[in-house]
């Protein structure tokens, strides 16, 4: 497996904040709020500004309850659900989001598609998981802080996931750390287990702003581990497997 780079490494952290990046922003924004994109949409560059996009397939896996489709919604900038309904199968959501690459300067539309499948559905029906898996890109694990069990199950989670290992990027993801009150995992105990995978978390919750603030760090995480995951695949193949539109110059 791809050694991880370090975060900040690929991608411009806080881009969103300079001005520069604001004609790209102004892209996946209406009325302050994230624009939301169909299947056939995309953001629409002036025709002299030239942005590759590149596609990833994202799956949130995790109990029920963890806070799949809520990340999912904190996301893609959609309002997040106030009671717990158990998603019944298979649900994806588009998001655009522009990275600078550190390396050359160059901009780069990120479009994730996130698949948030309930955890009843993907025990009772057996072909929705062959279908999670088909060319996925990135797995997010899920866990609660206020569910401990949830935080247990990890090991069982990833073990599902050890093939092909290789070419899926994995995270970790602690939701409702802002219930960090009630918690049942320590700080420790997630550091710890993080030395011992070997696998980054990440930890959400607290009310989501309209902004990109909240989602920013997230998804910078997200977008320079699929991008360098793909550059190690092409160093390998010598192909490029990302690129849809345009050529890679
Ligand atoms: N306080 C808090 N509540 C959350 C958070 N994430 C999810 N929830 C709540 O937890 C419940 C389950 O979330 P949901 O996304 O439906 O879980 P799923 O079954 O994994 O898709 C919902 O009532 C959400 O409002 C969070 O980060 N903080
Ligand atoms: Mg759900």
């Amino acid at each position: 497996m791809a050694q991880d780079p370090p975060p900040g490494s690929i991608v411009t952290p806080d881009w969103h904040r300079c001005a520069e990046s604001k004609d790209f922003f102004d892209r996946i924004m209406h009325k302050k709020k994230r624009k939301q994109f169909g299947l056939l949409e995309s953001p629409m560059m002036a025709p002299h500004v030239a942005v590759n996009t590149v596609h990833y397939k994202v799956l949130l896996s995790g109990k029920s309850g963890v806070g799949k489709t809520s990340l999912a919604a904190r996301l893609a900038g959609l309002s997040i659900p106030n009671m717990h309904y158990e998603t019944t199968g298979i649900e994806t959501i588009v998001l655009y989001w522009p990275v600078k690459l550190k390396e050359n300067g160059r901009v780069l539309f990120f479009r994730l598609q996130l698949w948030d499948c309930g955890e009843n559905a993907l025990r009772r029906f057996d072909h929705l998981l062959p279908s999670c898996k088909e060319q996925v890109d990135a797995v997010l694990f899920l866990f609660s802080f206020t569910d401990r069990t949830s935080f247990d199950d990890l090991p069982n989670q990833i073990a599902r996931w050890s093939e092909p290992s290789d070419r899926v990027v994995k995270m970790v993801v602690g939701t409702k750390f802002d219930l960090f009150m009630h918690s049942d995992v320590t700080q420790r105990e997630v550091m710890q287990f993080q030395e011992r995978q070997g696998l980054p978390v990440l930890r959400t919750g607290a009310e989501a702003s309209d902004g990109l603030g909240d989602v920013a760090y997230f998804l910078n995480c997200l977008a320079e581990r699929l991008w360098h995951q793909d550059c190690m695949a092409a160093t390998l193949d010598s192909c490029p497997t990302h690129y849809r539109e345009g050529a890679l110059i």
